[in-house]
């Protein structure tokens, strides 16, 4: 443990350790800076305030802070906590004697994240090719950087991105329906068992998949969800510039039609 005993303590139930000490600091600049930029923005109407990335015309390079340089501090401190928590999963599984796949599942989200406003911006050459932190803001980037490659809907790696997020909403449907329906039986009757769950889907679909199994299960499509979505954003630019409908005149051009 980084610190040795020095940050081996609760505050409550919180535990604290020295990764709880960096989540704090990084949380709290982060979040004071993004209260800043709020201050000298232009509104404090929650849904357009809006802190955004660079000018495309500064690269790569720093941005003086009240035109994007205070975007990229914020992205820095967003960073520092997300891996400071996620390496405060790892000290606690240890301490637990728990495996890792908390921090593990969890280090995927980080990765979408850092994809889109690191990875991507920079394969593209500009900051500003990056979200901004703002409710509205963020979801009109999204909108305007799925139009310019026409209809993003024919990504194919969206495609199967939004096909693991669709059968991860299935599985914890099946599954969260399954365990209150087991724990919740009618006035009178005894909560039911691991085995009448099992039964369940036996008879309903012929098939079940065990109590570890839907957990590895939703593990698995939660993951894959996040990584295919930090794929079709990745390639969108720096692999393929053109609309994403275009992409599929492969088909038109196999020599079979010949
Ligand atoms: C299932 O088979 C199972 O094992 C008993 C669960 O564990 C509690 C479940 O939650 C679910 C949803 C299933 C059924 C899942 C599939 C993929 C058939």
């Amino acid at each position: 443990m980084i610190g040795g005993d020095l940050f081996d303590f609760w505050v409550g139930p919180f535990y604290v350790g020295f990764f709880g000490v960096t989540t704090i600091f990084f949380a709290s600049l982060g979040i004071a800076l993004i209260v800043y930029g709020a201050a000298i923005g232009p509104t404090w109407n929650l849904w357009q305030i809006s802190i955004n990335p660079p000018d495309l015309k500064y690269g790569l390079s720093f941005a003086p802070l009240k035109e994007g340089g205070l975007w990229q501090v914020i992205t820095i401190c967003a960073l520092g906590a997300f891996v400071s928590w996620a390496l405060r999963q790892v000290e606690i599984a240890r301490k637990l004697g728990m495996g890792l796949h908390v921090p593990f599942a969890f280090s995927f989200a980080i990765l979408a994240y850092f994809t889109l406003e690191v990875i991507r911006p920079v394969l593209l050459g500009a900051w500003g090719n990056a979200f901004p932190y703002g409710i509205i803001t963020h979801l009109d980037w999204v909108s305007n950087t799925g139009y310019s490659y026409g209809n993003f809907h024919y990504n194919p790696v969206h495609m199967i991105a939004v096909s693991f997020f669709f059968t991860n909403c299935l599985a914890l449907a099946l599954h969260g329906s399954l365990i209150l329906s087991a724990t919740n039986p009618k006035k009178g009757e005894t909560v039911k068992t691991a085995e009448h769950e099992n039964s369940y889907f036996r008879d309903t679909i012929g098939y079940s998949i065990g109590t570890l199994g839907i957990h590895r299960l939703g593990m698995f499509l939660a993951i894959s969800a996040a990584f295919f979505s930090a794929i079709c954003i990745v390639i969108s630019g720096p692999l393929w510039a053109s609309g994403w409908p275009e992409w599929w005149d492969w088909w038109q051009r196999i020599p079979i039609w010949k």
